[in-house]
């Protein structure tokens, strides 16, 4: 028995996105999904109840940080991930695979897995896909993610190829050593660059593996955009239609459109949080630098199309007077609109679904924006 199940409501008119819902341990999260990202077991400056005013159904926190910090031990020991942070909602934990090659230098692949140094303090240390799973297994998130290999771009085909057959070896490595696949689902990692004949034959060796959800890796790695869309427009097809599909790190507007509409159902990045940590909001009319000098004197709110607590009850000028005196309230207040504005814009994208006018609601969004078409 799978620790999800994915229902299927309906595929849009004109486009492939689905409109789903994802059964998990914690409750049921309607798709397509934006989960913000708790690295550390807590969505930097927002608390649980933060969270769930601003309708977030799901976070991802990190195997690799929480190994390292406090250690995967002492969250077990607590009673998992969700109880040690007061979050009774889902939580999908990624594997390690990605941070240990953005985070750490001086790394080593082989066969068995990967050696390199802590980014904190030099110590050497060794990620594999047993060990990788061991974390997640004590950490409890209700979906966990496969150990892989996110190859740099470019990357030559030779390296891509290898590459993505080692990620399908450790995929079934991972899938032997997860302890409790009726209490987390595990996730496998379709790889192979931007090249269509290697991202067939990664689908193709990982859906053999049958896991009960699928994984697009490897993009948003400094490809052009268009590159990106180009590989999801011939990725998602390959996968099944009855599975969820995510789409690892990625969650611009432009971006969560543009997969939505290729038929991805889940997405996370650090976009809304980060960039709200130096004080630039996401608005119906775009991005606002709202500690910039032009909002000395704004009294109204950061979005007035936003009926975040933010934006209900604070002004632009208020937020960049925290912000340039370097008070955390401020960030704070950038940080539950900007999660917000992604949250909604998801519900908003739902609805659009629902009713079969993604189309018009993206352009609609686009021109107001200000993206280009
Ligand atoms: N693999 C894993 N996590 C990820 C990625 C990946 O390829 C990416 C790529 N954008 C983000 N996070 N395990
Ligand atoms: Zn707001």
């Amino acid at each position: 028995m799978s620790a999800i199940r994915y229902e299927l409501l309906k595929t849009e008119k004109h486009t492939g996105a689905r409109r789903g819902r994802l059964h998990t341990p914690h409750g049921v999260i309607e798709t397509p999904i934006f989960m913000p990202v708790g690295t550390l077991a807590t969505v930097k400056t927002m608390s649980p109840e933060e969270l769930k005013e601003v309708g977030a159904q799901i976070i991802l926190s990190n195997t690799y940080h929480l190994w390292l910090r406090p250690g995967h031990e002492i969250v077990k020991e607590a009673g998992g991930l969700h109880k040690f942070m007061n979050w009774d909602r889902p939580i999908l934990t990624d594997s390690g695979g990605f941070q240990v090659f953005s985070l750490s230098d001086l790394r080593k692949i082989t066969e068995e897995g990967v050696h390199f140094r802590n980014h904190l303090n030099g110590e050497k240390l060794f990620l594999s896909p047993e060990k990788a799973i061991e974390i997640e297994n004590a950490l409890g998130a209700d979906i966990i993610m496969a150990f892989d290999e996110c190859p740099p771009y470019p990357a030559d085909r030779q390296y891509l190829k290898d590459s993505l057959e080692r990620t399908t070896r450790w995929a079934k490595r991972c899938k032997a050593a997860h302890a409790r696949p009726d209490e987390q689902a595990l996730f496998g990692i379709i790889q192979g660059g931007m090249d269509k004949e290697l991202r067939r034959q990664s689908a193709e060796e990982l859906l053999e593996l049958d896991f009960p959800g699928y994984a697009v890796g490897g993009l948003s790695v400094g490809e052009p955009k268009e590159i990106m869309n180009e590989v999801l427009e011939y990725t998602t097809p390959l996968m099944p239609k009855d599975k969820p599909r995510y789409l690892m790190g990625v969650g611009s507007p432009d971006d969560l459109f543009e997969g939505v509409i290729r038929g991805i159902d889940m997405f996370d990045c650090v976009l809304p949080t980060r960039i709200a940590r130096n004080g630039t909001c996401m608005t119906s009319v775009g991005k606002v630098v709202v500690r910039n000098a032009t909002y000395a004197k704004e009294f109204g709110p950061i979005d007035p199309n936003c009926d975040c607590y933010t934006c209900k009850n604070y002004s632009r000028a208020y937020i960049r007077h925290l912000i340039k005196c370097d008070e955390v309230f401020g960030i704070r207040l950038t940080s539950i609109h900007n999660v917000h504005f992604l949250v909604k814009m998801m519900e908003n994208i739902r609805q659009a679904i629902d009713e079969d006018r993604l189309l018009e609601y993206k352009h609609a969004f686009y021109e107001s924006y200000g993206y280009n078409m």
